[in-house]
């Protein structure tokens, strides 16, 4: 995403972003009062109607807002970030483009390209580009990815039928994955030096990370999934890791595409899992050396150990207890457990 350079010109996009002459001038001064914190690839993240973005996502978040069309048959991943967005664009990817792209095949799209590259972010692309071209697939649907709240989510997704698929993560592994996710990137995007990750931990637990807070963003799609089922899927990554066929199966029926008597038999559903799994995707060359152009980073910073339970290897018990028991309070009487 950043280069040295796009970081000393950070300002420049919220230049960019002030200069737009379609926002309301009250909203043009409004970000420059915003709340602020310091970022990690970006000077600051602003705090935007109770989340945190930094320039370039608030920027492209605005846009997306204002100019975003969804389409009926439009598919929305939405993620927290480091909750398993890849995991998640490459099962959705694999699974909508079945007829077009057997699994099996020896070309399959996901062999030579990152998922993060097949699945576009929405906020990004708008922050780049002011009318973003997102592709139909094969089978004539788009299917999408955005970072932002439901809150935030552009009110055009709300008219139409379009259906939004989330996954979530236990927060303690989601603040570990963050934190090696910014400091890869910050070293080799930046050559900034590392963040200590007491730093980090004390900004997740304030709610101040990209996106964030984890608590807020996680239940708006929690309690939209209870309330309005047929438009929201809520998934858990360790589910998808405990039983990736059943988790699988429940993806394709929510999406009105469920797998048939003969893929069943055939195996598809076990070709989709394994082709999406970590051990394969992470070992692919495209993975291992490649670059996303959509953000211009290196592919492997997208995989890590794809692990259940690191959090073990960097939180103190005090660490531990304290995050469980901001996100219990956060969550009590939702239904939501980790
Ligand atoms: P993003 O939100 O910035 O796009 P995201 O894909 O959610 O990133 O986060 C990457 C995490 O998902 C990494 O977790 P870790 O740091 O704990 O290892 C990465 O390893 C993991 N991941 C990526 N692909 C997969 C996969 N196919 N299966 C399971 N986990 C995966």
């Amino acid at each position: 995403m950043a280069s040295p350079s796009d970081l000393n010109t950070s300002n420049s996009f919220m230049h960019q972003f002030l200069q737009e002459s379609s926002y309301p001038e009250e909203l043009k001064q409004s970000i420059i009062s915003l709340p602020r914190e310091e970022g990690w690839l970006y000077p600051h993240m602003y705090n935007y109607k109770g989340f945190w973005l930094d320039s370039e996502f608030l920027h492209g978040a605005l846009r997306c807002q204002k100019h975003f069309q969804a389409q009926h048959s439009d598919i929305i991943v939405c993620t927290l970030p480091k909750c398993g967005t890849t995991w998640l664009k490459a099962l959705v990817f694999a699974l909508t483009t079945r007829k077009q792209f057997p699994v099996s095949q020896q070309t399959h799209p996901l062999l030579t390209t990152s998922p993060q590259e097949l699945i576009r972010n929405m906020e990004f692309s708008y922050s780049r580009e002011i009318s973003p071209d997102f592709p139909m697939n094969g089978n004539g649907f788009r299917v999408l990815s955005t970072h932002l709240p439901l809150e935030l989510l552009p009110k055009s997704v709300w008219e139409s039928k379009c259906k939004l698929i989330c996954v979530c993560r236990n927060q303690k592994d989601t603040v570990v994955s963050y934190w090696h996710f910014m400091n890869k990137l910050r070293a080799e995007l930046l050559g900034l030096e590392a963040i200590p990750f007491p730093e980090t931990f004390d900004r997740y637990c304030r709610g101040a990370s990209m996106f964030g807070p984890f608590w807020d963003h996680v239940l708006g799609y929690w309690k939209e999934s209870l309330e309005n089922p047929g438009k929201v899927l809520f998934l858990k990554y360790e589910e998808i890791k405990e039983e990736p066929e059943v988790e699988l199966r429940r993806i394709a029926g929510f999406l009105g595409c469920p797998f048939s008597e003969e893929e069943e038999e055939g195996g598809v559903v076990g070709g989709i899992s394994r082709l999406c799994s970590f051990e394969s995707l992470s070992n692919l060359e495209v993975n291992k050396t490649g670059k996303c152009l959509f953000f211009g980073r290196p592919n492997n910073v997208y995989f890590r150990k794809g692990k259940v339970g690191d959090w073990r290897n960097h939180l103190t018990d005090e660490m531990a207890g304290k995050l469980d028991q901001i996100v219990e309070e956060k969550f009590k009487g939702t239904g939501l457990k980790f």
